[in-house]
């Protein structure tokens, strides 16, 4: 796609001209994803400081005709914030201010670009926290994890981000800018815009700010490494320990490959005497307390093997390493293909057991990495030495999912990467409903058009 002189010129009028990249070099940066799987191209990068510029912005490519592809921190994993189809890059990396932090109500107000460890340290200095964390927090900005409606690590405990946003700012594909920031926590007043925004990655609206609700911190959290003798064993263990266990944060899972390639590429000691098949990282907060609920559950619990307790911070961080770690461990054999799924608990362990084998039996080259987030039935299937643009690996594990009744995404949405199988987790009614959704707010089709629905 080429841009016409006069469209680069009112970009420059609305943004400035620094804020208008279109050298190469620079934009490349923009354009390819995360994992490297996603590599596009765009003829422009813009960069709006405010909702009315971004307004403006998107004013002029709809008389232009210009598709959009709105990006945060670009740490997306399903192709859904990179130019694939020469659109315009919009970043919102500027729009970063935290604003209305009411320590009171435990409230506050991000601009998109914020990152999210920004506005986890924002929460935790006006004596909150903020319940959604993961391993890119660094780098993910928060409009980011709104558009995808990202998970993370403390689902169980706090619920995903839609469950944090009381109120939204977008810029909808109709131009108009829908701004409603107040933050009552019962508001019934019509459709809940900020849940149908949550989640819709970029393709009804572009989120320029959230008002967030916060949480109360961890008391004392406990951290423990659980090594057990099977998956099987290890996905029962965490139903007991969400059962007995008052104040669980997380429970996370992992197996021995994948402690091994994170041991060797991060060049950390094995955790525990001997290698268990497969690992339980739990982290409760609560003190003494807690931890005595954690030891009791354990001890009843089937196959645990060798457990390693943190109740440190410096050590609760080193234990975090082993699962935060598994992401750039497996990056670094080479870009990966994340297929981030969901099963139904009972069906976890065989999934688990089978998903393996069938990627060999049509990849025989690969390898396949599993971990996740297992109270919520979340694993993250990333499969290995498959060239990017092959996706019939993606497609023997989606159609293995569905067979067990699971969803082909978890937490990472749909993006470019996963629109070919939505027929599995949506009926054609719904897949309608959002057509018409699409159209009431995108009615020229130039937000992120090739962004879960097929054009
Ligand atoms: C996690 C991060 C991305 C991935 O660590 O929970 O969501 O699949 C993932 O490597
Ligand atoms: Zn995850």
């Amino acid at each position: 796609v080429t841009i016409e002189p006069r469209v680069l010129r009112q970009f420059a009028e609305t943004v400035g001209p620094s804020h208008v990249l279109t050298d190469a070099d620079v934009v490349a940066g923009y354009a390819a994803d995360f994992t490297g799987r996603f590599v596009g191209a765009t003829p422009a990068v813009v960069r709006p400081a405010d909702t009315e510029q971004v307004a403006s912005v998107v004013a002029v490519c709809r008389s232009a005709g210009l598709p959009i592809v709105p990006q945060g921190g670009n740490t997306g994993l399903v192709g859904g914030g990179v130019p694939l189809a020469g659109e315009v890059l919009l970043s919102l990396r500027r729009i970063d201010e935290i604003s209305d932090v009411d320590e009171v109500s435990g409230q506050l107000t991000a601009g998109a670009g914020a990152s999210l460890a920004t506005v986890q340290q924002r929460a935790a200095a006006a004596g909150w926290r903020y319940g959604v964390d993961m391993a890119s927090r660094d780098s993910a900005t928060i409009g980011g994890t709104v558009a995808t409606n990202a998970g993370g690590l403390r689902v169980l405990r706090h619920g995903d981000t839609r469950a944090q946003v009381l109120g939204i700012e977008a810029v909808l594909g109709t131009g108009s800018t829908v701004s409603h920031l107040g933050g009552l926590i019962k508001d019934n007043t019509g459709y809940h815009l900020p849940s149908l925004l949550c989640g819709s990655e970029g393709t009804l609206g572009i989120v320029t700010a959230v008002r967030l609700r916060l949480v109360a911190p961890a008391v004392d959290p406990v951290v423990a490494l659980v090594g057990l003798g099977s998956v099987a064993e290890a996905v029962t263990t965490a139903g007991h320990l969400r059962r007995q266990v008052h104040g669980c944060e997380a429970i996370e899972l992992f197996v021995a490959e994948g402690l091994e390639l994170v041991c060797r590429v991060a060049e950390l000691p094995l955790p525990t005497a001997r290698m268990h098949p497969a690992y339980l990282l739990v982290e409760v907060s609560g003190g003494e307390g807690a931890s005595t609920a954690l030891a009791a559950a354990l001890d009843a619990a089937p196959g645990v093997g060798e457990t390693a307790v943190a109740t440190d911070a410096a050590r609760a961080a080193q234990l975090w390493r082993y699962r935060e770690a598994h992401t750039e461990a497996i990056n670094s054999l080479g870009p990966p293909h994340k297929l981030d799924v969901t099963l139904p608990a009972s069906a976890l362990a065989e999934f688990m057991g089978v998903v393996g084998a069938a990627v060999h039996a049509v990849a025989p080259g690969s390898r396949t990495w599993l971990f996740g987030h297992a109270a919520d039935g979340n694993v993250h299937v990333n499969v290995t030495g498959v060239p990017p643009d092959r996706d019939d690996v993606d497609d023997v594990v989606f159609e293995l999912v569905s067979g067990y009744g699971g969803s082909i995404s978890a937490e990472h949405g749909i993006g470019t990467a996963k629109r070919a199988w939505l027929h599995l987790n949506r009926s054609a009614a719904e897949l309608d409903a959002f057509r018409g959704i699409k159209k009431a707010l995108d009615p020229d089709a130039i937000l992120n058009p090739n962004v879960l629905l097929s054009v």
